[in-house]
């Protein structure tokens, strides 16, 4: 046993532990991603076992050593416990499970020790038995040596629940386990997969090969002794106690002399006492560090995940956006009843040979338009509407169906639909739509007035009047990239050209760069800010999720400075 706790100062590592579990208490595993459950069961672990044992541990190095006796049901935990007392303090019967709460026995000098509710912190002492897992039977006892406490646990293997979770935490708790397992039951899996975790976490651990008949002892602490080499416990002390046939309830003495002399060496060499709890002591914070790598490792994935899920949706917002803005410029908009609109606003007759002449046969119509009503521009301007509106519903419903069907693929994702329909685009959309088409309209109307100053009292620009301009530009803007193609592109690439050579005509080269410039942008703007509250129903169910960017990081640091404290 070669200790590594330094002997001197340990308020370093103390403060090292302190700051590790604090990080490993505040780790976050929310996501359901593959293997979380593990990763959640080794953070309960860790923690459990920091604030158990080790830190507890740490703070009084000198506290007796606890030996806690462990293994599977009428295997003989409690017989052993009564035998090395010398009376039967501990219940031990035929009825399985027998032992439901934790006996423990120590020398009467060292009652104040186990007073002490720092140790076994979770549990109320009581002078008589009980079944109450929460009930800690004390037994002071001349039979005990000082220095040290046997405690009888319940079961391992039980069919009782509490019986289980009570003694994993005071096996959790132990400086030393005492595992008593019998010739009948040595093979087992479950005691084998505790014995595995006491090596994992470095517990020092003694074995007690229990009710074994006289014939078979050589054979069965051979095979038990191969068994304890191949799960790396060689190292570990292995009392055989034969099967007692006159029984009346107490193992005669002989039969245990080797474990009391075992047990009253460690407890009568303050070197091997403290030789042993360092060695427990050290392999539980050697073993925390390749833990808490794998947990931090966890943590690692649900910060990659809760990317991965927030990239998936602005993919296909980002889609989204992008068609929409290709889609209201490339003129495919201008088709359909909205071309039907535009002939109806400026004549279906043959194109005009010049422009001053279909300026001139425009401005009859716009003018005609304007004085009356209905104006025939208002079909238009509706038309672009509905146009612009499908458009920005077809984008978000591809959108929250492509960012959805995205999230269905992983359970992380599953979890986070739950809800409301989040594939399908947000019902208040196509009113939000049609507002903020309208508030553009709005806009492409201020900015005619804006461009049209000085030039409002020409005759042209009354002819067109605001509304009438307002309308070729909204026209422009949907037919802004070139190469336009054949048919209905065709003819939209011609309403766009008459649309520009007129609002030059009347306002100016520069001036209708500017306001087609400007009402593009405003246009996008409208169209992203109805894209994004689409994408923030995504967003906020992941800003709901409490996963910080960092905490792997923060607990391998953790882990270091443990090391450097050790
Ligand atoms: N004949 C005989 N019976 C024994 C011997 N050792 C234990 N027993 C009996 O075996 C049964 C189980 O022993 P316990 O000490 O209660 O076993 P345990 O491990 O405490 O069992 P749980 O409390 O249920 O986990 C009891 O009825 C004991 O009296 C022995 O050497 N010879
Ligand atoms: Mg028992």
């Amino acid at each position: 046993m070669s200790a590594v706790i330094p002997a001197g100062d340990t308020a370093a590592l103390l403060t090292a532990l302190e700051g590790l579990g604090k990080q490993v208490r505040d780790a976050r595993l929310p996501l359901e991603v593959a293997d979380v459950a593990e990763a959640r069961r080794l953070q309960r672990e860790i923690t459990d076992q920091l604030a158990d044992y080790v830190l507890p541990r740490l703070r009084r190095l000198d506290a007796p050593v606890l030996a806690v006796v462990g293994g599977p049901t009428g295997a003989g935990k409690s017989t052993l416990v009564n035998s090395l007392v010398g009376a039967q303090v501990s219940a031990a019967g035929v009825l399985r499970p027998t032992t439901r709460s934790a006996i423990l026995a120590y020398h009467p000098d060292d009652a104040a020790w186990f007073e002490d509710p720092r140790i076994l912190p979770t549990l109320t002492r009581s002078p008589s038995s009980s079944d109450d897992p929460a009930s800690l039977q004390v037994v002071p006892s001349e039979g005990i040596p000082r220095g040290l406490a046997v405690l009888d646990a319940p079961d391992i293997d039980s069919v009782v629940t509490e019986n289980r979770a009570l003694a994993t935490q005071l096996l959790a708790a132990a400086d030393m386990w005492l595992f008593v397992t019998t010739a009948a039951r040595y093979a087992d899996a479950v005691p084998w997969d505790f014995l595995r975790s006491a090596v994992t976490r470095g517990t020092a651990v003694a074995i007690v090969l229990d009710r074994v008949a006289p014939e078979a002892t050589e054979e069965v602490r051979a095979h038990l002794a191969t068994m304890l080499t191949e799960h790396g416990l060689g190292g570990a002390p292995l009392f055989v106690v034969p099967e007692t046939a006159a029984w009346d309830g107490l193992l005669p003495p002989g039969t245990i002399d080797a474990i009391r002399d075992w047990l009253h060496s460690i407890a009568s060499d303050a070197t091997v006492r403290t030789t042993v709890v360092r060695y427990t002591l050290d392999g539980a914070v050697r073993s925390l560090g390749a833990r808490v790598f794998s947990l931090a490792a966890a943590t690692d994935v649900q910060a990659e995940t809760m990317r991965r899920l927030r990239a998936e949706v602005d993919e296909a917002y980002d889609a989204a956006l992008l068609r929409v803005t290709e889609a209201s410029a490339d003129g495919s908009l201008l088709r359909g009843e909205v071309m039907a609109r535009w002939q109806e606003f400026v004549g279906t007759g043959e194109l005009m040979r010049s422009l001053e002449a279909r300026i001139g046969r425009m401005r009859d119509r716009v003018s005609a338009a304007v004085q009356g009503r209905p104006q025939p521009g208002d079909g238009l301007v509706e038309a672009l509407e509905t146009g612009v509106e499908a458009l920005v519903r077809a984008a978000a419903e591809e959108a929250a169906e492509r960012a959805a069907t995205a999230w269905a693929h992983e359970p992380a994702g599953v979890a986070l639909l739950a809800g409301d329909d989040l594939q399908r685009s947000s019902p208040s959309l196509p009113s939000a739509t049609e507002r903020a088409v309208r508030d553009w309209q709005g806009g492409v109307l201020e900015l005619v007035r804006e461009q049209g100053q000085g030039k409002r009292a020409t005759a042209r620009y009354l002819a067109f009047g605001v509304n009438g301009l307002g309308l070729l530009v909204m026209v422009l803007v949907f037919a802004h990239t070139g190469g336009l193609v054949a048919g209905e592109l065709a003819v939209a690439g011609g309403a766009s050209a008459l649309s520009q050579k007129i609002l030059e005509a009347v306002l100016g080269d520069q001036a209708v760069r500017t306001l087609a410039a400007a009402a593009r942008a405003d246009l996008h703007r409208r169209v992203a800010d109805l894209l994004e509250g689409e994408r923030r129903r995504f967003l906020q169910r992941l800003d709901g999720v409490p996963v910080r960017e960092g905490t792997g990081a923060a607990l391998r640091v953790a882990v270091q400075d443990v090391e450097d404290a050790r």
